[in-house]
């Protein structure tokens, strides 16, 4: 018999109300014994004092019970709502335990959901993406994945190639008869089509990553240009100090805000110029490890003066490397609208962080970036984590070898071997193709309870 395990849902602490998850055949038992609920109806509601094996009632609870392959998990499951204080829970946990469940291990509910057959692998991983979510478009993709749409969709890539290789094997069986001219530039069309749409794939991995977390834009730029004044104005408090000397900031200093939907990270740094004095020079190698980290940069200079260009190179690299939106400071002491001469050159504002003025304008430019970035109100369609953009890398290489291999006239067989290893890539995207050690990793990230 599979263990029966449970653990507390909802988060530890005072609250209305608290959820304990029980899976597995001690379910039963348990709402006979401790509920004196005999045969309860699948999926009703009954409000039951939780009796402890010696005896004393813990707590009112209302409990719901779910038949073997009609529940979350797919076995018999129960789940009691109880008052929500971290001692009442903990005493039906403990009782639990006594009757002989035991304390699930992270993600387990979902793992058993899985093993089961109730859900796949994306769909098991999108309930994590669901609770993590840091944004309303992160939620809807995550939702989107639950209901199997990332799933659909690699199974239709899957099976596209399936029928590939069916066409190219049936050249196999007539080795006199290998693929055409003809033949071989459609298979190849088709090919491309998948490499395609897997390309697409992972670029919305990329997406992901920034809708799954913060995003981190970094203030940089020479000393004394205004940086740490911008920082305080749009953050709307006065965090960083300022000064009129320059190399006033020497660490990094970081403050979440909200523009629009999304969350960011805004990194105020140390001026960067060629210095000599070294904690300055310590200042800056800290500030080009933040610019490292950025998804986008805010360069901001002085407005009022010639633009100097003494700018580390590096940095001038890294400008160029990443979404940059040049910020013309002091705007209100002149206005000298230096922009860079490489191509294409950042978008550039006029602003005043002290008087305060362009600050709107910035915010609204700042989010078309991000926007941009994140691919929001576009195709972007799934979460794509980083398992699966492992995965479609190695599926595209096995798709690309194919493409140059069939190139160089190598026999039919041969070149078909690369497509069912791309296929196998998908079977373990999808979850037909595990091993433990997959399975620990992906499902030990979840909480416990989930
Ligand atoms: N007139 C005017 N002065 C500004 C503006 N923004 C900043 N300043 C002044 O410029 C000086 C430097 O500002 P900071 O915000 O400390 O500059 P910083 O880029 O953080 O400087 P470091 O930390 O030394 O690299 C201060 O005296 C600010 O008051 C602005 O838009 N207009
Ligand atoms: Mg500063």
């Amino acid at each position: 018999m599979i263990d029966t395990i449970i653990a507390l849902a909802t988060p530890a602490g005072e609250s209305a109300l608290a959820v304990i998850r029980v899976s597995g055949q001690l379910s039963n038992i348990i709402a006979k014994k401790a509920c004196n609920c005999t045969k309860p109806k699948p999926r009703n509601a009954y409000l039951v004092n939780y009796r402890s094996a010696d005896g004393e009632t813990l707590d009112q609870v209302v409990i719901t019970f779910f038949n073997k392959g009609n529940s979350y998990t797919g076995e018999v499951s129960l789940e009691i709502s109880c008052h929500g204080n971290p001692l009442i829970t903990e005493m039906i946990c403990k009782d639990l335990i006594n009757r002989g469940c035991r304390i699930a291990h992270p993600g387990e509910f979902t793992r058993q959901a899985f093993l089961n057959g109730k859900i796949d692998l994306p769909q098991a991983e999108s309930v994590a993406q669901i609770i993590a979510a840091k944004n309303e478009q992160a939620l809807t993709l995550a939702q989107r994945n639950l209901k199997g749409k990332l799933s659909d969709k690699l199974l239709s890539i899957q099976q596209d190639i399936l029928n590939l290789q069916a066409s190219i094997e049936a050249h196999i069986d007539f080795p006199e008869d290998d693929l055409h001219e003809n033949d071989q530039e459609r298979v190849h069309q088709k090919v491309r089509k998948i490499v395609q749409e897997l390309e697409a794939l992972l670029l919305q991995s990329t997406r992901t990553k920034l809708l799954t977390r913060n995003i981190r834009v970094v203030l940089t730029g020479l000393p004394n240009v205004g940086k740490s004044s911008l920082f305080n104005a749009l953050a709307g408090k006065n965090r960083a100090l300022i000064h009129s000397e320059s190399g006033t900031t020497r660490d990094y200093l970081e403050f979440d805000i909200k523009i629009g939907k999304f969350w960011i990270t805004l990194v105020d740094t140390a001026g960067v110029h060629n210095a000599s004095e070294e904690i300055e020079l310590a200042g800056i190698e800290m500030s080009l490890e933040q610019a490292n980290e950025a998804d986008l940069f805010l360069w901001v200079i002085d407005n009022s003066v010639p633009h100097p260009t003494e700018l580390p190179e590096k940095f001038t690299k890294l400008l160029q490397s990443k979404p940059t939106l040049l910020i013309r400071n002091k705007s209100d002491l002149g206005k000298n609208n230096w922009a860079p001469n490489y191509n294409p050159s950042p978008k550039a504002i006029n602003i005043s962080s002290t008087g305060k003025y362009g600050l709107r304008e910035l915010e609204t430019l700042l989010l078309e970036i991000i926007q941009k970035l994140t691919g929001e109100g576009s195709e972007n369609e799934y979460l794509v984590g980083v398992r699966h953009e492992v995965l479609i890398k190695n599926c595209l290489d096995k798709l690309n070898r194919f493409l140059t291999e069939s190139n160089n006239e190598v026999g039919d067989e041969i070149i078909s071997m690369h497509l069912t290893e791309a296929r196998k890539e998908l079977d373990i995207m999808i979850g037909r193709k595990t091993n433990e050690d997959m399975l620990d990793i992906l499902f030990g990230e979840f909480c416990i309870g989930k």
